[in-house]
């Protein structure tokens, strides 16, 4: 079965793929890029691709994102080499169009990419088993080792301030002010929740103007479905989604994966009584990400990483609330509200985190 229309073939056949594309259909649930799993057929063998229409509006320079993809991959694929991995498994690998292009433009002036399919491994929406959460902490944090050889210079700032939490608040706030859906009034509490804690914005920006929290080489976007768990192993095999590795703070990587993995419900859950901060979970993760990280944090980066998971949790709560204001034109949604439900776990998980922050300071100490 084809998916709809020429565009999607008009695209995977721009691609050294092999043989003949045989079925092209949505995959994952990414909030950003349009994925899909392509599957060719040649000699009576299956190959399988990723196929993404990279999302221009969010990505405005698709060609310097694309020479990050392509420099960090080439990058990890040596060191992968270098310690007798598994590279067509333990990083992606972007396959290249029949001209030799990392990246194809369509004729209706949308962006494509293909990636080899990494098999027998899975992305999950909700721990499992906490060692899958132990596992993904170690691998994250030893990506920033990895990455902290990385020519930082040579990399473009995908998005800009991406996570500048204040200059986030000033969008949410003119999103407030503006109002343009008239759905300012229903969230009032949220809009309060948030505001509140604006005074928590910026310490990570602050002690970094006074040259007390390093820059680093970081993910971005650490969430545990970017993150493929070995089906066979139980480890983490490869980290995905590539577009946001940019000059960064690494107790955002770390914030970033507890607000999503150590979090009790699904990001989207209705009913908040589900949501709380697992400190099981939380623990386990910390004690990975700090073993995989082998030893390169700073006292100050160790002491802020339940301030990292904090206001990760914050500054995405902020943003899909910003975005149900604006009318649902960032994040993908599939039903009424849903950036709505999406804010209102986050925010729920803040609280949480409020209540149980002794606790997590207490782990953080005990790992440390
Ligand atoms: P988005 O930016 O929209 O989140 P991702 O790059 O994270 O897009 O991809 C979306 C989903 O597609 C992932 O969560 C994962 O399930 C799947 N995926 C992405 N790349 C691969 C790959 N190389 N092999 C197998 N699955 C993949
Ligand atoms: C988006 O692309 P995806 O689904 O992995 C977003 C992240 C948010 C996340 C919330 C480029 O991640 O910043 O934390 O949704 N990515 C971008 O689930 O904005
Ligand atoms: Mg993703």
């Amino acid at each position: 079965m084809m998916c709809d229309g020429e565009r999607w073939l008009e695209a995977a056949e721009a691609f050294a793929v092999r043989g003949q594309v045989k079925s092209c259909e949505p995959y994952g649930s990414g909030h950003i890029n349009q994925t899909f799993l392509l599957v060719c057929e040649d000699g009576g063998q299956e190959y399988s691709y990723i196929l993404q229409q990279m999302n221009h509006d969010v990505f405005k320079d698709i060609e310097g994102l694309m020479n990050n993809v392509k420099g960090v991959t080439t990058f990890l694929r040596r060191q992968i080499l270098n310690n007798h991995g598994d590279p067509d498994r333990e990083t992606l690998n972007l396959v290249p169009t029949k001209d030799g292009q990392d990246y194809y433009r369509d004729s209706q002036e949308n962006f494509w990419r293909v990636y080899l399919f990494i098999h027998g491994a899975t992305c999950y929406n909700l721990v499992e088993k906490p060692e899958d959460f132990y596992q993904s902490g170690k691998a994250f944090g030893r990506f920033q080792c990895l990455l902290a050889d990385y020519p930082a210079g040579e990399l473009t700032e995908t998005i800009p301030d991406f996570h500048n939490t204040p200059v986030r608040f000033e969008t949410f706030q003119k999103a407030v002010d503006q109002d343009i859906m008239g759905r300012a009034k229903e969230v009032e509490a949220e809009i309060r929740f948030i505001r509140e804690r604006q005074k928590d914005m910026g310490l990570a920006y602050d002690l970094c103007r006074e040259g007390r929290l390093p820059v680093r080489v970081s993910h971005n976007d650490t969430k545990l479905n970017n993150i493929m768990i070995d089906d066979d192993t139980g480890q983490a095999l490869c980290i995905i989604d590539l577009d946001t590795i940019m000059p960064g703070f690494s107790i955002f990587d770390y914030g970033d994966s507890i607000r999503f993995g150590a979090n009790t419900a699904e990001e989207d859950e209705r009913d908040l009584s589900k949501v709380s901060l697992s400190l099981e979970l939380f623990e386990v993760y910390t004690r990975g990400f700090l073993e995989g990280s082998e030893g390169r944090l700073t006292e100050t980066e160790i002491s802020l990483l339940p301030y990292g998971a904090k206001i990760m949790t914050l500054e995405c709560g902020m943003r899909f609330l910003t975005d149900y204001l604006q009318g649902d034109v960032y994040f993908h949604t599939s039903r009424e509200g849903h950036n709505l439900d999406r804010c209102r776990t986050q925010l729920a998980l803040v609280a949480d985190m409020e209540k149980k922050w002794s606790q997590m300071e207490e782990i953080v100490r005990r790992q440390g």
